[in-house]
Parts: structure tokens; sequence; C-alpha cells
């Protein structure tokens, strides 16, 4: 058995308009959010360390447009585009990744630990790897309690690597838990491209190893990943048991803000971004089709920036945690 590779899907005329705009509104705040992120931690405003989502923005909005509330989602080290589109806020967001009271987590989370349970982001997770447990405990749980939800991991190509993902594939495919596992291949793990230390060509190949369907799709193309992630989700719902939807990215920024990218070429990079942004890929689509003109597009995406420069606001002007509170909410 191999992963299956998506060759049809459906033309954006077959979509309803607001689930398109949504789909533009989503990413449009992944990508500014990012880049105020990106602009603040290079002025020294951001303590700690950051890892940008930018390039990789119809994943995360793809798949979770799929979700309601109450769906489970858990989260990698490069975790603001997940946590924005499943709704989480963006003021207590930013907060969070400046340090400050205000934020989801008191500030104590920082930008690699953000979670928000109100809206079903566990968190995310400075462990690689350390979701795919989390993830399946939550399926778990689910099943328990006889709900139709679902729990989905987000983790990269690195991370698949982990024994972590190979446990919670077998224990969730032999009790047909609700998990969806959605591989963001972006290409890189740190420093190293997966070729050299992965020993399939499609992640999703991996899936075959537990009895579970694995399917390989654009994840630069928010259609195909919407429309995947939908089967596969539907079929969890059912209570057919987990999936593997591995989605072919680029990571187009460094590691983290600050990596030399000694690894890899300039020319690597541009091409990539002159290509085959999700963004522009989604624009040129909706705008060939004439579904949207282009003062509709930038109606939503200035809504998106504004935002955003509300969220900086916010937690600019928040209050520093108190070091009474040091070491409350620790647990050992
Ligand atoms: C258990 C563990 N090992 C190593 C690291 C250091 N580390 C942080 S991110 C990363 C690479 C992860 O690559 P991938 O899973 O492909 O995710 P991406 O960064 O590409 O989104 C590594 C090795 C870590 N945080 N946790
Ligand atoms: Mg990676």
């Amino acid at each position: 058995m191999s992963a299956r590779k998506v060759k049809e899907k459906k033309g954006p005329d077959e979509y309803p308009k607001a689930l398109l705009a949504q789909f533009y509104k989503t990413m449009s705040t992944i990508r500014s959010f990012e880049k105020k992120v990106e602009e603040k931690f290079l002025a020294g405003e951001i303590p700690g360390f950051v890892h940008l989502y930018i390039g990789e923005e119809a994943v995360a909005t793809g798949v979770i447009s799929n979700l309601s509330r109450e769906d489970l989602i858990q989260s990698t080290h490069r975790g603001h585009g997940h946590t924005i589109a499943k709704g989480a806020d963006l003021k207590r967001m930013m907060a969070e990744i400046f340090g400050k009271k205000e934020g989801c987590c008191k500030g104590k989370g920082g930008s690699m630990h953000i979670a928000d349970l109100g809206v079903g982001m566990l968190g995310a997770n400075g462990v690689v790897g350390g979701g795919f447990n989390i993830a399946t405990g939550a399926a778990l749980a689910i099943k328990m309690q006889g709900k139709d939800n679902v729990s989905v991991v987000f983790f990269g190509d690195g991370a698949s690597n982990r024994g972590t993902f190979h446990e919670a594939a077998n224990m969730a495919a032999v009790w047909d838990l609700p998990v969806l596992f959605v591989c963001e291949n972006n290409q890189y793990a740190s420093t190293t491209p997966y070729r050299t230390t992965t020993s399939v060509d499609d992640i999703a190949d991996r899936a075959a190893g537990y009895g579970m369907p694995g399917v390989i799709v654009d994840g630069n193309d928010v259609f195909a990943v919407y429309e995947e992630a939908r089967k596969l989700i539907e079929r969890a719902r059912r209570g057919e048991g987990p999936a593997l939807l591995e989605c072919k990215t680029y990571r187009v920024k460094g590691h983290f803000v600050g990596d030399p990218e000694q690894y890899r070429t300039k020319e690597e990079v541009n091409k990539v971004c002159e290509s085959n942004d999700p963004i522009d890929r989604f624009e040129c689509t909706v705008l060939d089709g004439k579904l949207f003109s282009r003062e509709e597009l930038d109606g939503i995406k200035a809504s998106a920036v504004k935002e955003v420069e509300e969220a900086l606001e916010f937690a600019r002007n928040a209050a520093e945690p108190e070091v009474s509170q040091l070491f409350a909410d620790v647990y050992a």
C-alpha cells in the first residue's frame, strides 16, 4: 500500500464565497502577524526564540477550516499559524509572545508554548514530536466520551523520524482513534534537508505501516489541503480511525528568526517565493475565476493588517508578569 497522491479536485467556483473569504482572511492574518513578529523580534522587543510559518499558511488554513471550536489541535514550535487558524485571540497571542501578563499563558509560554484551551488549541510544543501522544490521548478522550470530534496533530518532516510518531500512529490505528496526523513537509528540519535524514520519499507512505490511509497533497494549495483534510476528518468523525495527510510545502524563512541559512542558496528560496506562494496562488485563482475583485481582496487583507496592529498595540501596553508569580502554575 503506498500513499495516494491527489490528482483531481473541485473547481474554486464550487466553494461558497464566504468560505473562500475565510481562507483569504486566515492566510492574510497569519502572514501579517508573522511579519509583525519578525519585525519586532529583530528590533529586540520580543524575548526568546521565534520560528516563522510564512509560506506554509495554506496548511493550517485548509485543515483547520474543517474544524469546529470543539475539535482539538496540537501544534509545534512553529505554531502561530495553527493557533490563529483555530481562532485564538490575536491580542492575547501577541501578548504571550511579548511575555506579558495578559498573554494566553500569562506570558510564561512565549512563542513556542502558546495554548488556548477555550478554542480547542491544546498547545504549541518546543519538544519536536512532543505533540503526537498528547493529540492521541485527546482523541482517546473524545472516543471514550462518545463525541464525534476529532484531534489534529501538526508536525514537521523532521518530527516524523521521532519514536513518538510511530508509537502514537500505531496506538491510534489499533484503537481507531479520531486523529488526523498532518505532516508539514517543509523540506527542512533545522539545517538539514529532509532527503538526507528520512528513509522514504513521501512521509505519507509511513501510514501503510500502521494500516491507515496516507494522502499526499500540495500544501501550498489551500483548496487541495481543505478538500483532502475534509475527507479524512469526516472519516475520523464516523469512527473509521486515523489518517496521515502529508502537505508538501516549503519553509521560506530561516529555521528561526536570525538563522544565517548557510545550508541553502538564496536562489532556491527566491524561486519558491516567486512561483509558489500560497497566498499569491489563491489570489490568482479567485481573480482569474472572477470570484473576487481586487478591491474585495484588498479589503479583507486590510482588515487582517488592522487586527494585527491592534494586537501589537495591546501587547506593547500590557503589563509584565509579577515576580511573585514566577513559580505559580509550575508543575514538577
Ligand atoms: C526532541 C527535540 N529534539 C531536537 C530539538 C531541536 N529542534 C528544534 S526544531 C528542530 C527541527 C524540526 O524540524 P521539523 O520537524 O521538520 O519542523 P520544522 O522546523 O521544519 O517546522 C529541531 C531538531 C527539539 N526542540 N526537540
Ligand atoms: Mg521541516
